[in-house]
Parts: C-alpha cells; sequence; structure tokens
C-alpha cells in the first residue's frame, strides 16, 4: 500500500482563461518509438521543435509522473536541461531542433487509467485532458498540433494487434518471437488525440464509402468471443457516416476508421484520430445481454465519438476552457442524429430528463460554471453535464434562433473557417453569426453566466387580447453574484378552450428583464403552452391552474409540451404534498386530476407505446428537490410512492390489462415492441407500490419467460425492490439466476450491482455494505465502481438514510478510491456537495463527511478541487 500520511493536501494552482498566452514553440511533428511491454514500457520521442515568432524562452515540456532518462538535441547529449516542478526546461540556441527524450512507464501500475496502460493483458491511452504527459515530455495543450510518426514492437503473442492513428506504414517480425509495426497519421493532431492499443483482439470488419468514392475500412476490435456483440455498434458507426455526410456535409478521412473496446476505462468513449477507444459498454450488445436503453446508448456514443472527427478533431480546442467548443456542439449533433434515427419527440423527452436530472443541480449547486468556464485546478472536474448538454442546449437555441437552413450555414462557415485550427467558443459564435446572419451579441451570455435561468410567466386577457408578460432572473453563482438577462428563445402557443386548437406557434425571444406580447383575437382567456420542445434550458414558473396542465397533458399538439404539462401536474402536487400545504380536499382533486390524465393517456389510441412510456414515468425525487428551498428527501420519497401507489391502485385493471398485452407482443428492435418492453416494466413498477404480491407473481413471469435483457432487467429491477417479506424467496431466487446466468459477463454483472444498490427496497444500504466484499466487486474497474455506488449514491432513500451511513459510505469510498484513481473518485463529490439544498439535519451529517475528506492527506487534485469548493 501507498503510504500518502507525509503527504499534506496542498491547494493546486487555479488556471485562469484570461491567462492564456500562445505557445512559445510549436511541435509540426513528433515521431514515437514504443519497445512494449505491460510492466516497463520505454518510450522515445523525437520532437522537431520550432519557435514561435518573437518568443524567447526555453523549451517547456510538461510531463507527470515520468522522468526523463535521456534528453538529446539535434542529436547529441544534451546537458542544458532542468526539472521546473513537472515540468522539463530545455534551453535551446537556435529556433528550431530536434529534441529527443526517453522514458518509461509502468502501464500495469497505472490504475488512474490516465496515459498508458494495461488493462487485461492489453496496452492502450487515454490521453484527454492531459494523459500525454504521463507517456513522454510534451507541450500537452490542444492548441499544439503535429504530425505523428508512431513505432511499436513487443512480443507478438502478448500483443498481436498493433494499432496507432492514422494508416498503417510497415510492419514485421522478428525470430524472437517479437514483432513491429509503424503507425502515419497525416493530420496534425493534438496530444490528447494520440492513441495506442496494443493486444490479443480479434476485429469485426466492415466497409463504408464515402460520398466522394473514399473507400473506408472500418474494424471494432474486442477480445475474442466478444465478436458476435458488435453489430449494433457497426451498424451506428455507418449510419453516422452517412448521416454526417447528408446533414451538416461532413466525410471521413483517412482510409481506415478503428474501434477498440476496453473493459476498463474511466469515461464512455474517446475520439482519438482514426482510432476511437471505448468502454467496453458503448460497444457490445446482443438481445439476450443488452437492454433498449444500452442500444440506445451504444448508438449515440458511436455517433458522438465519430462526430468528433470535425467538431474536435479538424477543428479542435484552442484550450480546455473551450471544452464546450466541441463537446456542446457533438452532444447537439448526437442528439439530432438520435433523433433522426428513432423517434424525436421521445429523444427530446429524455434528453430533457437528463438535463434536468445532471445539469440543472449542477448549475444550482457549489459547483456551477458557465458552459465556457472561467477558472479550474483540475480540467478533469469539467467534464459536466454542464459543458456537455447545457452546451448542447445552447447550440440548440442558436438552431432554433436562425432555422435549421440557415444555422447550417452557419456551421458550414464554421468548419471552413477554422479547419485544422485550434479554435475558441467564440471563433464559433462569429462563424454562426456571419454564416447563419443572426445577431448574437447578448446571447454570448450563455457562455458567460451559469444558473440556470427562471422565466416567470403571466398570461391576461381584455377586450379581444390576450398579453403575456415575461419576466427573467438568472440566480447567483459562485464567484457571479449579479446577473444580466439572457436572450431566450420560447416556442409559444395559444389555445382556443372551446375548440381545443391554436391558431399557429410563435418564437417568442425574450431579451430583457421583463417583457411584454399582445395577442389580438382573444374574447376569453386561452391556455397556453410555452417553451415547446424545451426551446430554451429554463425553469418556467406559471400560476396555471390545474385544469389547464389537464387541458394540455390532453390537448397540445407539441409531444414535449403535453409531457411538460403532465411532469406539472405532478410536480406541483408533489410539492405542495410534501411541504405540508395541500388540505385533504386539495390532495384529493389532485390526485384524482393525475390519474385522470394517466387513464386518457393510457387509453389514447392515438399514442405509440415509447411515447405512452415517456409520458407515463414520474418525475424524479431530485428534480423535485430542485423546485424546493431546502428538501427533506424522506418526506419527497415517501409522498412520490404514495403517489405511485395510488396510481397503481386507482388504475390496477389497466396495468393489469397493459401487462397482458405488452407481455403478448414478441422481441424485435422496431419502435412498437420497444415501446411495449417499455410499458411492460412500467406496468410492473406501478402495481409494485399498490399491490406487490401480484407485482412479485407478474414480474417472476416475466423474468422466467424473458427472451431479452430489457424485460430481464426489468423484471429484476421490480423484484429486488420489492421489501415485502413474502416475495423475498423470489426476489433472491432472481438475483442467484441472474448472477449465475451471466457469471463471467462483465457489463451484465455490473447490471446485478446497479440493481441491487439502485433498488427501493428498505434493506439497500446492508445489501451495498455486502456487496463491497462480493468477490466480483473490484476498486481497480471503474465501470464496476460506479456501478455499486453511482447506483447507491443516485437512490435518494438509500443515499439519504436519515442516520448519515449512506452518506459516510460514499464518503468512505471516495477515500479509499481516490489513491487508485482521483478522476473517477472525484465523481462521487458532487452528491455530497448537495447538502446547502438539504434539509438541516442531514445538511450538517453531509458537510461533516466532506470535512472528513477534506482533512485526509495526500488527496488528489480531482477530489481536493470538488471538496473544497463544495465547502465553500
Ligand atoms: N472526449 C470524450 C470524453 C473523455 C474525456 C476524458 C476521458 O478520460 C478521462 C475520456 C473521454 C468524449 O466526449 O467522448
Ligand atoms: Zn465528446
Amino acid at each position: 500500500m501507498n503510504d500518502l500520511s507525509s503527504t499534506p493536501t496542498v491547494p493546486a494552482p487555479v488556471i485562469k482563461r484570461a491567462d492564456y498566452r500562445p505557445p512559445e514553440w510549436q511541435v509540426p511533428e513528433i515521431a514515437l518509438d514504443f519497445a512494449l511491454s505491460l510492466t516497463a514500457t520505454r518510450v522515445r520521442a523525437d520532437l522537431k521543435v520550432v519557435r514561435s515568432d518573437a518568443a524567447s524562452g526555453p523549451l517547456r515540456l510538461d510531463g507527470d509522473g515520468i522522468t526523463p532518462g535521456s534528453v538529446l538535441v539535434d542529436g547529441a547529449a544534451h546537458n542544458d536541461w532542468r526539472m521546473d516542478d513537472s515540468q522539463l526546461v530545455i534551453d535551446l540556441p537556435g529556433n528550431r531542433h530536434t529534441v529527443t527524450i526517453e522514458t518509461e512507464i509502468d502501464p500495469t501500475a497505472n490504475t488512474q487509467l490516465s496515459g498508458l496502460y494495461a488493462s487485461n493483458g492489453m496496452l492502450c491511452t487515454q490521453c484527454e485532458a492531459e494523459g500525454f504527459r504521463r507517456i513522454t515530455f510534451f507541450p500537452d495543450r490542444p492548441d499544439v498540433l503535429s504530425v505523428y510518426s508512431v513505432r511499436m514492437a513487443g512480443d507478438k503473442a502478448a500483443f498481436p494487434v498493433l494499432l496507432s492513428n492514422g494508416n498503417p506504414v510497415a510492419s514485421g517480425e522478428h525470430s524472437d518471437g517479437t514483432h513491429w509495426a509503424e503507425w502515419h497519421d497525416p493530420w496534425p493532431k493534438p496530444s490528447y488525440l494520440f492513441a495506442l492499443v496494443a493486444g490479443d483482439l480479434v476485429a469485426s470488419r466492415d466497409t463504408f464509402t464515402t460520398r466522394s468514392g473514399r473507400k473506408v475500412d472500418l474494424a471494432i476490435y474486442v477480445r475474442a468471443g466478444d465478436e458476435t456483440r458488435t453489430g449494433h455498434a457497426m451498424k451506428a458507426l455507418i449510419d453516422s457516416m452517412r448521416w454526417d455526410e447528408e446533414v451538416y456535409g461532413r466525410e471521413y478521412d483517412l482510409d481506415l476508421f478503428n474501434i477498440v473496446a476496453v473493459a476498463d476505462f474511466n469515461a464512455g468513449a474517446m475520439e482519438n484520430k482514426g482510432l476511437n477507444v471505448f468502454n467496453t459498454r458503448y460497444i457490445l450488445a446482443d438481445p439476450e445481454t443488452a437492454t433498449d436503453g444500452d442500444y440506445d446508448a451504444i448508438e449515440g456514443v458511436v455517433a458522438h465519438e465519430y462526430f468528433h472527427n470535425w467538431s474536435g478533431n479538424r477543428v479542435t480546442c484552442r484550450d480546455w476552457f473551450q471544452l464546450s467548443l466541441k463537446e456542446g456542439f457533438t452532444v447537439l449533433r448526437d442528439q439530432q442524429f438520435s433523433a433522426d434515427m428513432g423517434s424525436a419527440p421521445v429523444k427530446r423527452i429524455e434528453d430533457v430528463r437528463i438535463l434536468r436530472a445532471a445539469q440543472f443541480p449542477e448549475d444550482s449547486g457549489p459547483l456551477a460554471h458557465p458552459i465556457r468556464p472561467d477558472a479550474y485546478q483540475e480540467i478533469s472536474n469539467f467534464y459536466t453535464a454542464t459543458v456537455y448538454n447545457k452546451g448542447a442546449e445552447v447550440i440548440r437555441m442558436m438552431t432554433v434562433l436562425a432555422g435549421p437552413e440557415r444555422f447550417r450555414a452557419g456551421t458550414d462557415l464554421y468548419f471552413d473557417r477554422h479547419d485544422g485550427e485550434a479554435a475558441t467558443c467564440e471563433d464559433f459564435v462569429k462563424a454562426i453569426e456571419d454564416g447563419a446572419g443572426l445577431d448574437l451579441k447578448q446571447f454570448r451570455r450563455w457562455y458567460e453566466q451559469a444558473g440556470t435561468p427562471r422565466v416567470t410567466a403571466t398570461l391576461t386577457q381584455a377586450g379581444d387580447t390576450a398579453t403575456l408578460t415575461l419576466s427573467q432572473t438568472v440566480p447567483a453563482t459562485p464567484g457571479q453574484p449579479d446577473k444580466q438577462p439572457m436572450v431566450i428563445p420560447l416556442r409559444t402557443a395559444l389555445f382556443d378552450r372551446d375548440t381545443g386548437k391554436h391558431a399557429g406557434e410563435q418564437l417568442l425571444v425574450l431579451t430583457e428583464a421583463e417583457q411584454s406580447f399582445a395577442f389580438p383575437g382573444f374574447t376569453a382567456l386561452p391556455v397556453l403552452s410555452i417553451n415547446r420542445g424545451f426551446s430554451a434550458p429554463v425553469a418556467i414558473d406559471m400560476a396555471v391552474a390545474t385544469a389547464d396542465l389537464v387541458f394540455l397533458a390532453a390537448h397540445d399538439d407539441d409531444p414535449f409540451a403535453r409531457y411538460e404539462a403532465m411532469q406539472q401536474l405532478m410536480v406541483r402536487h408533489l410539492v405542495a404534498a410534501v411541504s405540508g400545504e395541500l388540505t385533504e380536499a386539495a390532495r384529493a382533486e389532485g390526485l384524482a386530476a393525475i390519474r385522470d390524465v394517466y387513464a386518457a393517456v393510457l387509453a389514447d389510441g392515438a399514442l405509440d407505446d415509447l411515447m405512452r412510456g415517456e409520458l407515463l414515468i414520474l418525475p424524479g425525487e431530485g428534480y423535485i428537490a430542485e423546485q424546493i428551498a431546502q428538501a427533506d428527501p424522506s418526506s419527497i420519497h415517501a409522498e412520490r410512492e404514495a403517489l405511485k401507489r395510488w396510481l397503481g391502485s386507482e388504475l390496477a385493471a389497466q396495468w393489469h390489462a397493459l401487462h397482458d398485452r405488452c407481455t403478448a407482443v414478441p422481441y424485435s428492435l422496431e419502435a412498437a415492441a420497444r415501446g411495449a418492453r417499455k410499458l411492460k416494466t412500467q406496468a410492473l413498477v406501478y402495481l409494485a407500490a399498490s399491490d406487490p404480491a401480484e407485482a412479485a407473481r407478474r414480474a417472476k413471469a416475466q423474468y422466467d419467460s424473458a427472451d431479452n435483457m430489457t424485460d430481464r432487467q426489468g423484471a429484476l429491477m421490480v423484484l429486488a425492490g420489492i421489501g415485502a417479506a413474502e416475495c423475498d424467496e423470489a426476489r433472491c431466487a432472481a438475483l442467484a439466476d441472474f448472477h449465475a446466468r451471466f457469471a463471467g459477463n462483465a457489463l451484465v454483472i455490473d447490471k446485478w450491482f446497479s440493481i441491487q444498490a439502485g433498488a427501493l427496497h428498505p434493506d439497500t444500504l446492508k445489501h451495498v455494505t455486502a456487496l463491497a466484499d462480493h468477490p466480483d466487486f473490484t476498486m481497480t474497474n471503474p465501470n464496476r465502481v460506479r456501478a455499486l455506488y453511482m447506483a447507491f449514491a443516485a437512490n435518494p432513500q438509500a443515499f439519504h438514510a436519515a442516520d448519515g451511513a449512506g452518506y459516510r459510505m460514499i464518503a468512505d469510498l471516495i477515500l479509499r478510491l481516490d489513491p487508485i484513481n482521483g478522476n473517477v473518485a472525484a465523481r462521487f463529490v458532487p452528491p455530497l456537495g448537495r447538502w446547502r439544498r438539504i434539509e438541516p439535519t442531514r445538511a450538517a451529517l453531509m458537510r461533516a463527511e466532506l470535512e472528513r475528506i477534506a482533512a485526509a492527506p495526500g488527496l488528489s487534485r480531482d477530489v481536493s478541487e470538488q471538496v473544497s469548493k463544495s465547502l465553500n
């Protein structure tokens, strides 16, 4: 064990956007030579360095955990170098030199999974954001673009496949059992896009011919045995390549596109040029082991990484403050792609649900930051829902303002203008402004100001005119006490109560703190449908009658708005119930209204089942908590469960009929069959709340007859959540069967951990404690750690246990995981950081755990930044 007790945590320096300076040296070419070994890989790097105009300083190369074995300049030993902290500083006489540096690394000891590391006997790299400096000394910043030549040599039996970016150039073998390969990437790229993979892998192959006739060889490399589960990822890749040509006019630019799936990976996937590296969970799928949700996630992530080839690689980021330049835009592109591949309305609802569950809390908590942050200590902490998902929403608003054709003219100009460059968010906005013909001066505040704007809407009517008054506030966030009004595009419709119709949607653009809009032609007060399609990422407050929400839930022709009306109806009811404001009469009235819209949705023959499934989802506990200044998680949980129970019993006959109807639909990946599977488990969820014995019986039958993972996981999730003693046998038997059936399949065993950690069962905390000692649990695999502990931290009832045991469990995890993998450990801080928004008793317990972490010696920069910000 590493003894860190003597290393106090010194605060890391704060890096500021305003301090950006262009690099003093460029590296137009780099040649890397790897002598591969799982425990001692030797790296020789030849850097052609060129001094920038007017620069006079020494060459400064970043390093992290490596030491230079030797330094040569222009081929001769060079002693004029020194270490300045972790930077290698070399005094160079001229303006152009070749610098050669040797380093040695131990990939097996690299539990951080950043840089070059070992995973199941294979070697692979992860260089974004600052992993390349763990391989060799280099100006490890995205505005230094180089042409890479890579040579690697190693034992042929251990590493039969040798891959890097770009094109294979040459390969050969020696009689001693070693072999070698050379790769060349013609496209200059920043170091974060470098990749190398060496291992015993098999490829699934296909081809794609681009619209200009380039034939591209596609390969997905996996471990032997997994190649039967790559078909969906390959289809997603081909669909993405075609879609990017058709929708954005972007063509692929190499003859080869390789994907490698690895089991140990900190994130979802990585867009390295020509050699994407993926977490296995976003590649491997077959009906028996992957849910419909997994299929969708694979499609989305494969597309996301592919789209980065243009939005990220061809046009990259000048510095890491510009991360949303590539991530926000690429998330928007993958969302648009998935919408085109499946149901656009359902996709939109899902994306908004993710935004509200993950980003809104970020925006209202201690870690709030603009989509283009101004300062950071550890950049890994800024791969956030704000930079990614809110970043996508901000660009989506540009599409709303410009319309699709003008937006496309903007992106064409952007790609044209900045191809081959390291660009800024400002460059992107300017290109859209110029290309689409928009004035985005005030709109730029979306890049500057953090916090979710709140819009208050008031609709009145007099004479023959309806008047809509909108006002906006942007809440204060850390470091930003005062905010300016935003540009907020709101797609709006006014419904005539009698006809149930509107006379056309309008785009209202709110730019002032308060503004009124007049609508002639209304002699009676219409019903307001606002922020349709979620055209702006804001929260809307409006005093609206329950009857109007019921009206919109039944009549709104915008699917998102219909969903929103139902959510509003339930959120209002639950918030009132939690705050103890509800009289018995009001409670009964609210419940009846919700039941009636549910009944209508269940009976509506015009709805497809996927959409029906969306409409029937209760608002999440986190989203309800967001509406309350200091939430009591246990009363939110109790009220939400009570609503679920009530809907379960009031509509019992409908749930039975729905479960029967959907059970009869055979498995396929068609939308109708997927919709049926979604509803099947939803019916069980409502029944489990009201009639656990009946739900357990149906869940057991669904589990036993399942021919696919969606049904099996859904049934197991329901069984795992039932606390009733008489159901315990069925629950335990199903869990045991699931584990035995999928022994050895890591991704499915992850599900087994998650289902139990996320269960509604009252003993979940005890179960998770036991699961941490299960032989299948390990702290060194990020997927496994997340499967157990992220599912737990996202389970409000278990995490917010009144005695603080859930908080202690997560704090203990952070402290144990941090020395192994600080990047993943830091991801567990935000749930504890929510303490200011929780009732005082729990808040004190959460804070105490953060203080305990803060006091620990030797914390990683990742955890220390998140914890100190969460305590401030
Ligand atoms: N650029 C990748 C995300 C990514 C970021 C960091 C990583 O290592 C810690 C890995 C991947 C994407 O957006 O897909
Ligand atoms: Zn990305």
